[in-house]
This record gives structure tokens, C-alpha cells and sequence, in this order.
């Protein structure tokens, strides 16, 4: 049998498991990669809410950190929940120390069911210290809003949010438009030449501009910025309320692509379908947000289409 590569997790543990590392292990091992990981806090929640949370300091990071690097050559890295600077600011002396390697900034701010997971001191560390030594970072359009600075309503917004995050330090920039339906961004879709594939005439489009509608034939698309470079990935937007660590899920399929060796726009394009599939076949339990289903079993050859 050949070896798995290993990725590594540093992020938040939501022990109801939908989120976090245990998500981030799942999905890591739906690729056939070696999951490890290391708590920078240990959160109190199930799938109605986060009730609280328990935060590491440097020390216990290093000291997660440090055995794994020790023993394993870690081949993919991710961060999700980060919540103090002293935190930030030593898993970037570790990445820098140890030079890893396809290192994915999720850079979480706020929960599904909207608690907020990290500070302002703490964004702007994550800005300054974790951006620049991150070959992607993956933020949602909230997220994308508040490390701009700007309101994000049409696709000249995305860009220029991503252009401001560039400037801020990140390289490769994926803004996840899951929240935002096709129809919002009106004819900006057809300015970024995508093939919006929607039913309405357009004059029904026109009319639904600036509106999170909820009508068929919408698109959640994600955009890629490559440096100058855009990718657009499209899937159907699922109409569903099981979306509980979706952006977990996509940063781990992600990491564990670029772990297996793939490109960075392939490992984007193959983790966009595994979430789609994951929110398609999500067990639906709970009493609030369900989990996706981040066990699909070996999305290596499932996926292969
Ligand atoms: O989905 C964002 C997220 C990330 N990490 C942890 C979380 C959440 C949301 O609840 O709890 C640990």
C-alpha cells in the first residue's frame, strides 16, 4: 500500500462534530490522506448555537504542533478557528520555522448560527502575520466584508475585495459565494463571462437584481483568484438549512487535494463538488443547522467523473 500524505489541522474543535477538526479529519480522510491535528480551542456547541469556548495559549499549540512536525512530514496544512493573536501569532513562527508547505487560511470569523469566533485584535494578526505565508485564503462574503472593509453586492465587489486582499498579503484569494444567490449579482455574472444558466428571462432578471431570492436555477459560485488570474466554479445552490461547517469541509478538501498533489485550481474544483455532494447527502440531524455529510467514502474515486 503506498503511504498517505498527511495534513495537518490547526482550527477550533465543535465537539457535536459538524464543524472544526472533526470535520476537518473527516473530510481529510475522504481523500485517503493521514489526518492530524491540533486544538487552538475547544468550543461549547451543538448544531442550534455555540454556548461558549475554551481557548489554547502559545504554549500548548507548540506543544501540539511541534511532536507532529517531529515525526511526520506534514504535505498540507489548514487553520480554521483562530481566536486570540498569542494563538496567530505562533502557528506563524511554527509555519515559518518548519517552511510548510501548502498552507489554506480559512479565515473563520463567525459561526453558522452566528456566534463570533475571533476578535478584532486577532483578525488583524491573522491579516498580517498568517495571510502572507498562505498560498490560499477562503473566505465566505462575510468574511470577505470584514477583512476588506467593504460591503460586497455584485461581482466588480468580489473582485476588488479580493484585490484588496491580495494587497493585504495573500497570494491566491477564494471567495466562496455560497450566501449570495446567482440573481444578486444581476448582469455583473455576465460581465465575469460566466454561463449564468438560469431560466428567467431578462427581464425577470433585471427585476430580482440586488434580491436573495429563492428561486430555482440559482448558482452558488466560488471565485478563485489565481495572483491576476480568475477561475469561477459553479454548482447548484442546495436549498437547505444542513449547512453547519461547509466552509471547514471545503478548506479541508482543499488541503488534502494539494496534499495528494494537485493543482491548486483542480483542488478547488474537485473540494467544490465534494461540498456540494456533502450538503446534498447531510444526515439531517439536530436540531438546528445539520452537519453536511463530510464521510463520503473515497471522494478519490467517487469523484472521477
Ligand atoms: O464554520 C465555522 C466554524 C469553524 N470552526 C469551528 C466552529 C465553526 C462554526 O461553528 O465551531 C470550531
Amino acid at each position: 500500500m503506498t503511504k498517505p500524505k498527511i495534513c495537518l489541522t490547526i482550527a477550533g474543535l465543535d465537539p457535536s462534530g459538524g464543524a472544526g477538526i472533526i470535520a476537518d479529519i473527516k473530510t481529510f480522510t475522504a481523500f485517503g490522506c493521514f489526518a492530524t491535528a491540533a486544538v487552538a480551542s475547544l468550543t461549547f456547541q451543538n448544531t442550534t448555537g455555540v454556548f461558549g469556548a475554551s481557548h489554547q495559549m502559545a504554549e500548548t499549540i507548540r506543544g501540539q504542533v511541534e511532536p507532529i512536525l517531529d515525526d511526520f512530514k506534514v504535505d498540507a496544512l489548514k487553520t480554521g478557528m483562530l481566536p486570540t493573536r498569542e494563538v496567530i501569532e505562533e502557528i506563524a513562527r511554527i509555519v515559518a520555522e518548519n517552511d510548510l508547505k501548502n498552507f489554506i487560511v480559512d479565515p473563520v470569523v463567525r459561526s453558522t448560527s452566528g456566534f463570533d469566533l475571533i476578535d478584532d485584535a486577532a483578525l488583524k494578526s491573522l491579516i498580517e502575520k498568517l495571510f502572507p505565508l498562505s498560498d490560499l485564503i477562503t473566505p465566505n462574503i462575510p468574511e470577505a466584508e470584514r477583512i476588506a472593509q467593504m460591503k460586497i453586492e455584485n461581482a466588480e465587489d468580489i473582485k476588488k475585495a479580493a484585490k484588496i486582499m491580495q494587497n493585504l498579503g495573500a497570494k491566491n484569494v477564494l471567495i466562496k459565494g455560497g450566501h449570495i444567490s446567482i440573481l444578486d449579482f444581476g448582469f455583473g455574472i455576465l460581465d465575469l463571462e460566466i454561463e449564468p444558466n438560469i431560466t428567467e428571462s431578462k427581464e425577470e432578471s433585471t427585476k430580482n437584481k440586488g434580491q436573495r431570492t429563492k428561486d430555482k436555477g440559482q448558482k452558488a459560485i466560488d471565485f478563485l483568484f489565481v495572483g491576476e488570474d480568475l477561475h469561477t466554479f459553479e454548482a447548484e445552490f442546495i436549498e437547505t438549512t444542513a449547512t453547519h461547517g461547509t466552509g471547514c469541509t471545503l478548506a479541508a478538501a482543499i488541503t488534502a487535494n494539494l496534499a495528494n498533489g494537485k493543482s491548486l485550481v483542480e483542488s478547488v474544483e474537485t473540494a467544490k463538488k465534494f461540498v456540494t455532494e456533502a450538503i446534498r447527502t447531510a444526515p439531517n440531524i439536530g436540531k438546528g443547522h445539520s452537519p453536511v455529510n463530510h464521510s463520503i467514502l473515497d471522494f478519490r474515486f467517487v469523484s472521477s467523473d
